[in-house]
């Protein structure tokens, strides 16, 4: 696996907190560094024990590497290593110990549904990209209100919850603002998007993400999943507009250039090897 890069950013997100510097040839695990010294932080929104975060290690030892209660501990990546009771990031080290902005020790697991349709002409034709000669994606993106930066409208996955529930939530939320919108609305709101989740759409990627957010102890992890209106007449007609921690939505052109939060221009460079698409 490629090293992780944005876990690995100067700036702990919404803090003050300076990472210690890991260099390329120290971020894995195997290789002996005795003057690793990482800056211990769990924010003050983590401290506080809202619902969704774990308590402190000590007065709490979770199951890891299994499926404890309703929380999912297990890794897409195999099994992970537990030092003095805390999990270790997978893919090694990244300058700061303890949970930072993530609620759980170990993995923190999300869902990212990545939905598409054809960018088209008025008289419905794809339009193909001057260069590359191939036709143009285009997908629903939400702007985080966290950091500013454009993203796929993913979000966790409740404990007990399955991952294609939370597809759906994530979706209605950030891209379609289902927790404002008047109750005489939420049933036409509910059936547009059964409709466009009935399917159970094309598994783009399963596994640990490279989220600004991940420390040493914990990190996030994803199953991204496309759902592909072909024809451009089911989700193309649903009035996006942001929610929850979305300050925007909108169509954007899938193109290699365009920087996304964390590893999402990664799956979306996965869903145009797959759609055949300009990148
Ligand atoms: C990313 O964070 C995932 O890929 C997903 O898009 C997102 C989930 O976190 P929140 O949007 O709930 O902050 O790592
Ligand atoms: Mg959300
Ligand atoms: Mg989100």
């Amino acid at each position: 696996a490629a090293l992780h890069v944005k876990s690995r950013c100067a700036q702990y997100p919404g803090s003050n907190i300076r990472r210690f510097s890991v260099p390329d040839d120290k971020v894995h695990w195997s290789q002996n560094w005795p003057d690793y010294d990482p800056v211990s932080y769990t924010a003050p929104v983590v401290q506080n024990k809202p619902v969704w975060a774990d308590p402190d290690i000590g007065s709490f030892s979770p199951q890891f590497n299994t499926v404890d209660g309703a929380v999912d501990r297990t890794s897409f990546e195999g099994m992970y290593k537990v030092e003095d009771g805390k999990p270790l990031n997978p893919r090694g080290r990244t300058g700061v110990i303890g949970r930072g902005l993530l609620g759980r020790w170990g993995p923190n697991h999300a869902a990212d549904p990545i939905v598409t349709r054809w960018k088209v002409n008025s008289k419905g034709e794809k339009i193909v990209h001057t260069v590359s000669k191939k036709p143009i994606l285009q997908f629903v993106s939400i702007m985080r209100k966290d950091c500013g930066e454009w993203a796929i409208p993913g979000g966790m996955v409740d404990p007990g919850e399955q991952v294609s529930l939370t597809l759906q939530r994530e979706f209605s939320e950030e891209a379609l603002n289902s927790l404002s919108v008047p109750p005489s609305e939420k049933s036409e709101i509910q059936e547009r998007i059964t409709q466009l989740f009935k399917s159970s759409g094309f598994l783009v990627y399963k596994g640990y993400v490279d989220d600004p957010r991940n420390t040493d102890n914990a990190w996030m992890e994803t199953v991204a999943v496309n759902f592909h209106d072909e024809s451009g007449n089911s989700v193309s007609e649903l009035p996006l507009e942001a929610g929850d921690d979305a300050g925007q939505v909108q169509w954007v052109d899938v193109d290699s250039s365009f920087p996304l939060y964390a590893s999402h221009s990664h799956f979306l460079e996965l869903v145009v090897k797959e759609r055949k698409a300009h990148w």
